[in-house]
């Protein structure tokens, strides 16, 4: 573990990760609702926005449209990921190694792990991998711990999220993304299993503006460090305003009704 308080990926010790892997993972039919999300330039400007502590892209997109903004954002390379195409049990190909993540500029890496797949342990010998060349960049590495696979009938149970929490810890990552278990103490649990790896929460598939801000609101009060997401922000015809009301929640400690307000 290493001190990342003081790293691009963090802003007073919290994470606003805007993710736009999508374009790999689920395909195009994500882009469907606002096409104008299919154009990684708009993206990229959506994470200028004070609130986003680093964009997480895979190497083409790193390579194609990071140059034009390193200025102005900072870059999360996100080293393994598969198609939608892929019809096999849970897998990930490394995409691109450290030692090119950080040529391209990246302050940060992901990796996913899907703990529970019959692919495991050929995944967590590749994390090892990434994560001590990370370590020789002194670059913060975070953990997409997706438990999933033909074992697991739940993938968001509490007993599931806190054991993706612990992999996390155990295996060395710095941040742990994991999904909402549904409840505070759920939550709670997550992050207590987690010990010194801070615990951001994936953003899922889109809602409502209230229902997206209580549970990331909820994760905040229950010890988590903020929030890794996409199609909450940029399935959004103004990502702008959404933004706006997450560093009000993640940030300014404002309540729901407070960061609504603020974007009226
Ligand atoms: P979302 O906020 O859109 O869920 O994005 C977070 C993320 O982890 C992406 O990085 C990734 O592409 C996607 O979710 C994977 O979602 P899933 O595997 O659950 O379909």
């Amino acid at each position: 573990m290493i001190p990342i308080d003081d790293t691009p990926l963090c802003r007073d010790g919290k994470v606003l990760i805007l993710a736009y892997d999508h374009g790999l993972e689920h395909g195009p039919v994500d882009f469907e609702g606002v096409p104008e999300s299919a154009d990684p330039r708009r993206i990229f400007e959506a994470a200028t926005h004070p609130a986003v502590t680093s964009v997480a892209v895979q190497k083409g997109l790193a390579e194609a449209y990071y140059p034009s903004y390193e200025e102005s954002v900072s870059l999360l390379a996100k080293l393994n990921g598969t198609s939608n195409l892929w019809m096999g049990e849970p897998d990930s190909s490394v995409n691109c190694s450290v030692e090119y993540a950080a040529e391209l500029g990246a302050s940060s890496v992901g990796f996913t792990i899907y703990g529970g797949s019959n692919n495991e342990i050929e995944m967590a010998e590749e994390f090892r991998d990434a994560q001590e060349a990370a370590r020789e960049h002194d670059l913060p590495v975070v953990m997409w711990s997706y438990p999933r696979g033909q074992g697991l009938k739940n993938d968001t149970k509490p007993s599931t999220i806190s054991y993706a929490a612990r992999l996390a810890l155990e295996l060395g990552a710095d941040v742990a993304k994991v999904k909402h278990p549904g409840s505070h103490s759920a939550m709670e649990d997550a992050v207590r299993m987690a010990g010194k790896t801070k615990v951001v929460m994936s953003g899922g598939s889109k809602r409502s503006d209230r229902a997206f801000l209580r549970s990331v609101k909820e994760t905040i009060d229950a010890g988590g460090n903020g929030l890794a997401v996409g199609r909450n922000v940029w399935q959004r015809e103004n990502p702008e305003r959404i933004l706006d009301a997450l560093e009000a929640v993640i940030f300014e400690e404002a309540t729901v009704d407070e960061a609504l307000a603020a974007v009226e």
